[in-house]
């Protein structure tokens, strides 16, 4: 009985994530899903790569998740993009952000006046892997100071996620850490990642992610 309201609460995520799909694809809107233990620099990122983007011309939303606070959506907020703040708290805390919340999240959004959303996740690697939020891409942020063996601690994420954003490249100098093998073992659970690395503080290589997301958008 209980594994069968499991997959009806998985299925119902599936099918709303489609038609997020459908959306974003009639009003030409490209949607980054970007996942990440809690503090591996998920709004950083955004902070240093919005005002480039911006830059060429890239009309940019985001979508930010938290279990509660509006911290990050005040973050954002100072580059004068619409910002929708999804609290979690409110319907038991949820450690991920569903299908079920983005699609009201985006019909806020004038969807025809965005190029690209972003959906800052709740941070957790475990859960937000396995609800499909209707997003085109899914990011993976992985910081240095995490260590090499994340990626086969917490596979899934790595598996559902085309890109993979190795953060805070700045601290190697302090860190035991084997950036080779962090690298090795992410393709080892997806051969096929697409690995960064950069530091969302000295914006060294910030240019690189500025590159790739540009290319999927298509801009
Ligand atoms: N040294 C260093 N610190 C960083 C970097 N990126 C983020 N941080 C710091 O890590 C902490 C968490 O960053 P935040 O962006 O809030 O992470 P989030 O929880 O994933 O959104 C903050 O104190 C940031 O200043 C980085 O590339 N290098
Ligand atoms: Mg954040």
């Amino acid at each position: 009985m209980k594994i069968q309201i499991v997959r009806d609460v998985l299925e119902a995520n599936d099918q709303l994530a489609d038609q997020i799909r459908e959306l974003s694809k009639t009003h030409h809107v490209t949607l980054i899903n970007i996942m990440s233990s809690p503090g591996s620099g998920k709004t950083s990122l955004l902070e240093q790569v919005i005002p480039v983007l911006q830059s060429y011309a890239l009309r940019i939303g985001v979508i930010e998740g938290d279990i509660t606070t509006t911290a990050d959506a005040e973050r954002i907020a100072r580059f004068e993009i619409p910002v929708s703040q999804i609290n979690t708290e409110p319907f038991g805390g949820d450690c991920h952000l569903g299908s079920e919340v983005i699609m009201p999240a985006l019909q806020q959004f004038d969807l025809n006046g965005l190029d690209l959303v972003f959906i800052e996740n709740v941070g957790n690697l475990v859960c937000p892997a396995e609800f499909d939020t209707g997003a085109n891409h899914n990011f993976v942020i992985i910081s240095i100071t995490e260590g090499e063996d994340k990626p086969l601690k917490y596979p899934l994420m790595f598996r559902v996620c085309n890109t993979a954003i190795i953060n805070k490249i700045d601290l190697q100098p302090y860190l035991e850490l084997d950036v080779g093998i962090l690298e090795k073992n992410i393709h080892q659970i997806h051969p096929d990642s697409r690995i960064l690395k950069c530091s969302a503080k000295s914006g060294e290589n910030i240019d690189q992610v500025v590159d790739h997301i540009r290319k999927l958008v298509n801009k």
